[in-house]
């Protein structure tokens, strides 16, 4: 008999979801009993569905459609939001499906019953609660179109446990691609008399150039018309750090003569990029509302577009499609003020990445880590990273370079690096996978990392051990210096649990020591744990002494 799970479950199929995640619960056997009779659908299993949905959230980031994460009705739910939070403001597809109470008890307050309308109704893009099998189909249908069009981002489908094994015929809808969206031939010609003319032009590209061809398209945009190029929030895999006309990230530390010399740009071209909080360091560049420059903002979702800065041009539109249709048709003639410019930008640039040279004497300077993984890390190699202060020498100086991602959560979240590094292995066997964790945020999920060897995934796990919260202790040493109030951690001996995962491991203390264990955990085809006893002090504000 086919049911109404498996109405839902050929629909995901048929639009190439092959991969769920999920935590089970009673709520939902009925659909779980549907995966069966898809074995093309590789299930995983997960600890915690934080751990999962921070899964399907890397999986919808790499594959660019929904990743599908499934839990139980109240618990199960309430831990799986930060994975929901996580994909609204990381604008990544997700689709949750909620086990439910049988409808006749809705309402009533029922045994772990949730009105999910109202629980995600400010982070998800659509909670739909099916009150009818017949609506599966569809409601999986539309689940996937929101979850992918516009900004992407979470859909929550809650599915009453009564209505998910009622008898129903297998649809047999496919996926369409919707048709490429570009602005017409006037403000195309417009747009190129722009580029041409500008002495200060700035691309700022983000996260809609990740699809397929996105990164050529930006490359050959910037490379024909000599335009240097910022990256938005977390999205330094999008352009080559070492290219001449990359002119850096737009994050949470950028010097003030760098976004000096931004506010100089005579053209501002944000291209895939929604422009928000961090992105325009807290709406302050461009000025607000309207830009002094030329503004002309591109993206998919005629929500975002000139929302907060006026745009001269709101284009609402694919980003590489524009990038493609922005070529030259010859070699266009330069003003000459351009080289110049470029070469500024470079130079804040680059001062800004250099390696830092750190005395530490508790610990090893975890920038030295980062500066081997990257001297070793292969060219197609995936950097998943956890939140926290450790990870501030791979944003600021790692240097990423197309094809190699960097999977980090522009949310902020702690507890997403271990299950981004399963996600990324799964979808990427033959790549390699780094993972980089405090031992704040290993804490909260490191569990997930059973995956790695239930699995025989060779992931190269490496903990920074602070003994703190330190992001948290740094702001406290800045506003409240001398007071230390919940941010010392005691540790338990993080080898000996790595080693209980069945996994090999090892701990390092010596700087001298960092290079050897990262090719040792580069080379092997298991597992590898790292834990580093990292220094707290480098990364603390240095105490006035007046
Ligand atoms: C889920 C979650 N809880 C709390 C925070 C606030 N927060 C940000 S970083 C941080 C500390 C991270 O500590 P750790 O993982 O040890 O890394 P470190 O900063 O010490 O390098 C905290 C508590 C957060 N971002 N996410």
């Amino acid at each position: 008999m086919t049911t109404s799970s498996h109405a839902l479950l050929s629909v995901f199929q048929n639009h190439g979801i092959d991969r769920v995640f999920l935590v089970p619960g009673e709520s939902y056997l009925g659909i779980m009993d549907a995966l069966c009779d898809f074995p093309a659908i590789d299930v995983v299993t997960c600890r915690h569905e934080a751990g999962a949905g921070f899964m399907a959230v890397t999986d919808g980031r790499l594959t660019r459609r929904p990743g599908v994460v499934m839990v139980s009705r109240g618990p199960g739910a309430s831990n799986a939001t930060i994975a929901v939070h996580t994909a609204q403001q990381d604008a990544i597809p997700l689709i949750l499906i909620v086990g439910q109470i049988p409808r006749a008890d809705l309402r009533r307050e029922a045994f772990q019953e949730i009105d999910y309308q109202r629980m995600y109704g400010t982070i998800a893009k659509w909670v739909f609660e099916v009150t009818d099998p017949g609506q599966m189909a569809e409601a999986a249908f539309k689940a996937i179109r929101l979850a992918t069009t516009g900004t992407p981002g979470p859909v929550v489908l809650v599915i009453p446990e009564d209505l998910q094994q009622q008898a129903l015929a297998r649809p047999h809808w496919t996926a369409r691609d919707h048709a490429v969206t570009r602005p017409d031939d006037s403000t195309l010609r417009q747009l190129l008399g722009l580029i041409e003319s500008a002495k200060r032009p700035l691309i700022v590209a983000g996260g809609g150039f990740e699809a397929a061809g996105g990164r050529e398209a930006l490359a050959a945009l910037a490379e024909a018309w000599q335009i240097p190029v910022a990256l938005s929030f977390r999205r330094h895999d999008i352009f080559s750090n070492l290219h001449p006309l990359y002119a850096g990230e737009l994050g949470l530390a950028n010097p003030k003569a760098q976004i000096q010399a931004f506010r100089e740009s005579d053209l501002l071209l944000a291209l895939g990029t929604r422009f928000g909080d961090i992105t325009s360091q807290g709406y302050s560049f461009p000025d607000l509302p309207r830009p002094a420059q030329t503004f002309v903002h591109a993206c998919g979702d005629d929500h975002m577009v000139g929302l907060h800065f006026a745009a001269d041009f709101g284009l609402v539109c694919d980003p590489v499609a524009l990038a493609r249709s922005l070529m030259p048709a010859a070699k266009p003639d330069i003003p000459p003020e351009r080289a110049a410019w470029a070469l500024r930008l470079k130079g804040i640039r680059e001062a800004h990445t250099a390696w830092p040279q750190r005395r530490a004497d508790d610990g090893i300077d975890f920038a030295q880590v980062v500066k081997r993984v990257r001297e070793q890390a292969a060219a197609d190699a995936l950097v998943c990273l956890d939140a926290g202060t450790f990870a501030a020498p791979v944003y600021r100086h790692f240097g990423f370079v197309p094809p190699q991602r960097l999977m980090s959560p522009l949310s902020g979240t702690m507890g997403y690096g271990t299950p981004a590094a399963i996600a990324s292995q799964l979808r990427f066997p033959g790549r390699q996978v780094i993972c980089m964790v405090g031992d704040g945020g290993f804490m909260m999920t490191g569990n997930e990392m059973i995956a790695a060897v239930e699995r025989k995934l060779p992931i190269l796990f490496i903990l920074a051990n602070n003994g703190s919260y330190a992001s948290i202790r740094i702001q406290q040493e800045m506003h409240y210096p001398g007071r230390v109030m919940g941010t010392n951690l005691f540790n338990p001996d993080f080898v000996q649990l790595a080693r209980a995962f069945g996994m090999q491991a090892e701990r390092i203390e010596r700087p001298e020591d960092i290079a050897g264990a990262v090719k040792r955990g580069l080379a092997g085809d298991a597992a590898h744990f790292i834990e580093v006893k990292a220094s707290l002090s480098v990364s603390l504000p240095a105490r006035r002494t007046d």
